[in-house]
Order: structure tokens, then C-alpha cells, then sequence
């Protein structure tokens, strides 16, 4: 078991990304990094090659010596099973921390690929933006409705939903968010360019109300793959997330027909 040490530096809104690979032998890589103020510290392990499985780990390094040591404090690990995404994001205050991407089972002799992004973004004393990886953490395939459960908190500050909508016609999406006894926001995100970051013109709607008032955001969809984020503003909360998609056609001969 061979470990290898990156240093990714003062890590801040603008998300790095790293292409690495694991095997049999190289089983453990650390990227080692910095945070100043206090930061949903992002993680987002994805592209891990099919058949294979890696799994992710934060610690706070807190001898800050820029490796993994018997010292470091394990905070929070995602240990999904095959491929799927592994991520984490979680409320971290200024310091030193690892993020540990661990081989659980490399299927060839080809070796494990895997790309890993990671993000601090400013979360206290007011947030500033929602975190901007995109995880396939919930992937609901292809839909017409879905109603799911989740919660957030400080160890957990964003949910984010992947799901394709499938019509010949152009949809209406409704997106809504209920439930709620903290702060929460909702936001729907088309990634254009297939990186799995939220780039500035792939956010398509948001609904953003203050306390823990329900949101609700609505927009016109065609066929293709979208992301939905839960995120946290403030405090936990337990949410209820809903999305529909209705036909724009049948609604307009629908009130077409009301008129007529
Ligand atoms: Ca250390
Ligand atoms: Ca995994
Ligand atoms: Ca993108
Ligand atoms: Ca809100």
C-alpha cells in the first residue's frame, strides 16, 4: 500500500480539479489544502472507471504538516459502492485539511482512473454562493415526478439530484421544496460542458425565499440531463423535494380549449 501526497494550496471559490488514477500498488493518493474563513468545504470524486470502486475521506490535518499521519482526525468519508460519485461537503472553519481518495476495488490490471474537484466556498458569517461541484449523489434516471426526502446541515450542506426528462414535446419543470425548519434553497442546473462544476451559465432558475419558507421554481425544459441542488443557507433541516414536469403542449390546448 503506497500512499502519494499533492499539494493543492490555499483552496477557495474557483474549483480545482484533478485527474489521477489508483491501482494495487499506488492504493492511496492526498491532496493536501488550505481554508481561510469559514467554508462548505467541497468534494466531488467522479469519472471513476466502470467496473472499479474509490471512495473519499476528509480529515482535518492537525499537525499541518501536509500528510496523512496517525495525528489527523477523520471528519467525514463517502464510501458509495461500483463508480457511482462520491462527495462531501461540510461546514469547516479555517485550517488545514486532506482529502484522501482510497482504492476499494481496482476490477483490471488497467488500473483505477478517477477525477476528484474540490471548492471551499464562503459559508459564514453569509453565504455567498451554493456549493459549485456536482456530485451524481441522487440519480433518479429518467422522470416525470419524483418525491424525495432529505436533510441538511453543517455536516451535509447540499443534496444534488441528477435526472433526465424525456418528451418530444417541451416541458414545464416545477421543482418545489417543502418541509423545511431551517433555511434551504433550491436551484435547477443544466451543465453544459460535462465538467460536473457549476459553470456561471448553466444555472437555469433558482428560488431563494428567506427562514424556512417553502420554495418553488418553475422553468421551460426540452429532453436532456439536469441537476437539482438542495443546499443549506442556514441551520439544519429536514426538506421534501418534488419535481413534475408537465407538457406545455397539452397545457396550452388545454386552456386553448377553455377559451374557445
Ligand atoms: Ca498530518
Ligand atoms: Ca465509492
Ligand atoms: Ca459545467
Ligand atoms: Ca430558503
Amino acid at each position: 500500500m503506497v500512499t502519494s501526497t499533492y499539494t493543492v494550496g490555499s483552496l477557495g471559490e474557483t474549483p480545482v480539479e484533478r485527474s489521477n488514477y489508483l491501482g494495487n500498488y499506488f492504493t492511496q493518493d492526498v491532496y493536501n489544502f488550505s481554508t481561510s474563513g469559514t467554508n462548505s468545504i467541497n468534494l466531488s470524486l467522479h469519472n471513476i472507471t466502470v467496473g472499479d470502486d474509490a471512495d473519499l475521506k476528509l480529515y482535518q490535518d492537525v499537525n499541518s504538516d501536509g500528510s496523512l499521519d496517525s495525528s489527523d482526525t477523520l471528519i467525514l468519508s463517502s464510501s458509495r459502492g461500483s463508480n457511482l460519485d462520491d462527495a462531501i461537503n461540510y461546514v469547516g472553519s479555517a485550517g488545514s485539511y486532506l482529502a484522501v481518495v482510497d482504492k476499494y476495488l481496482v476490477s483490471d490490471n488497467d488500473g483505477l482512473n478517477y477525477e476528484l474537484d474540490l471548492s471551499a466556498t464562503p459559508q459564514f458569517p453569509y453565504y455567498t454562493s451554493a456549493p459549485n461541484l456536482l456530485p451524481k449523489e441522487i440519480e433518479l434516471g429518467t422522470i416525470s415526478t419524483s418525491n424525495q426526502t432529505g436533510s441538511l446541515g453543517d455536516n451535509n450542506t447540499v443534496d444534488t439530484y441528477f435526472f433526465s426528462v424525456s418528451s418530444i414535446d417541451s416541458l414545464e419543470l416545477n421543482a418545489s421544496l417543502t418541509g423545511l425548519t431551517g433555511d434551504a434553497d433550491i436551484r435547477l442546473i443544466q451543465d453544459n460542458n460535462g465538467n460536473q462544476i457549476v459553470d456561471s451559465d448553466e444555472i437555469l432558475a433558482y428560488s431563494r425565499l428567506g427562514s424556512s419558507s417553502s420554495e418553488s421554481l418553475n422553468y421551460g425544459v426540452n429532453s436532456g440531463d439536469y441537476f437539482v441542488q438542495v443546499y443549506q443557507y442556514s441551520g439544519s433541516t429536514d426538506y421534501n423535494l418534488s419535481i413534475t414536469t408537465s407538457s406545455t403542449l397539452l397545457l396550452n390546448q388545454l386552456s386553448q380549449n377553455l377559451i374557445a
